[in-house]
């Protein structure tokens, strides 16, 4: 079977051409949807066996957001177990439809829910690029609150560049920032409100590097801290033991190695922040103390876990 599509979605997202936890699950579910209706076989357990071997391919595109393998596991298992070819890939494309239209869904709720905790005046700052926070932060904007945004560089990939050019668009006053002046700015910042790649079962957040700072200068100054992530963010593993893996990308990112010889450059891409910094999660199914991750984990993941 011809995998060069599957292959294709996943050095986009192992290059960050798509990024940000959300599209990478949606665009895995669509890669794998694409995969099902272009094949041309007739065996349905090879079938079944390629679209496993294509899941796992985008899988490894990228180790820390857990919503790549969860949008994968939820295409795959309504696979398994179907007989027929057609079956197969009627079950594919009707579950990569449906994560993808859910997880908009989702982004739309946690806008809505996010936002009545915004008021008139809050100034709110945010790290990296979050569809998640953004729905939070443009919802509470079109509701007719005065609200304004401070938006950190994110360095190495600058993709709070991304958000402050999103946030202008929409007419939101933003002011950008260099990541290192988080604690000088933070007694004028009202709430941080971030995304999420992973939350673990002791509601820790693994985010975008530079969050985990963010949070402890918040907690210093006794600013809020929200994090704003669906539910398919949240990682199974962890329940039964397991750490997120934090990806280290090429240290070319940071600076170019051949100017610094003699130099190690690391690049970790992300960080935990621990429970005890974060407020609340706003979920699309509600707001949630950190603490009660695990309880949106067993309902999400109850029996699957049963398997491991
Ligand atoms: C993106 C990042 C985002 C989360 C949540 O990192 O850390 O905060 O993925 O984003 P990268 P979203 O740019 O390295 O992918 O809410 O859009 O899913």
């Amino acid at each position: 079977m011809n995998y060069e599509l599957v292959k294709e979605t996943a050095s986009k997202i192992a290059r960050m051409e798509i990024r940000g936890a959300a599209k990478i699950a949606q665009s895995a579910a669509q890669a794998l949807r694409d995969f099902a209706l272009n094949y041309q076989g007739e065996s349905a357990a090879k079938f079944l066996s390629e679209l496993e071997k294509a899941g796992t391919i985008l899988k490894e595109a990228r180790p820390t957001a857990v919503s790549l393998p969860n949008a994968v596991n939820y295409v795959l298992l309504a696979a398994r177990g179907k007989g027929e070819v057609e079956e197969i890939r009627r079950a594919v494309v009707n579950a990569a439809e449906d994560f993808i239209a859910r997880s908009k869904k989702a982004l739309g709720r946690i806008g809505e829910i996010g936002a009545r905790r915004i008021k008139s005046g809050d100034i709110i700052l945010t790290h990296c690029n979050s569809q998640a926070a953004l729905s939070v932060i443009t919802t509470a904007f079109r509701q007719g609150k005065d609200i304004e945004v401070i938006a950190t560089e994110s360095r190495p990939r600058y993709q709070g560049h991304i958000t402050a050019r999103q946030l202008a668009e929409q007419g939101i006053p933003v002011t950008l920032i260099v990541d290192s002046a988080v604690r000088t700015f933070m007694k004028e910042v009202d709430k941080v409100i971030v995304g999420a790649d992973s939350i673990a079962a002791n509601g820790a957040v693994i985010n975008k590097i530079g969050t985990s700072q963010i949070a402890l200068a918040a907690h210093e100054a006794r600013v809020v801290f929200m994090v704003a992530a669906e539910t398919y963010k949240f990682h199974p593993k962890t329940l039964i033991g397991a750490l997120v893996e934090i990806e280290e990308r090429p240290s070319e990112e940071v600076a170019n190695p051949e100017e610094f010889p003699g130099v190690k450059i690391r690049n970790p891409a992300f960080d935990v922040t621990p429970p005890e910094y974060i407020d609340l999660i706003i979920t699309e199914k509600g707001v949630i103390p950190p603490q009660a991750a695990i309880m949106v984990l067993k309902e999400e993941f109850g029996l699957e876990l049963e398997k491991e």
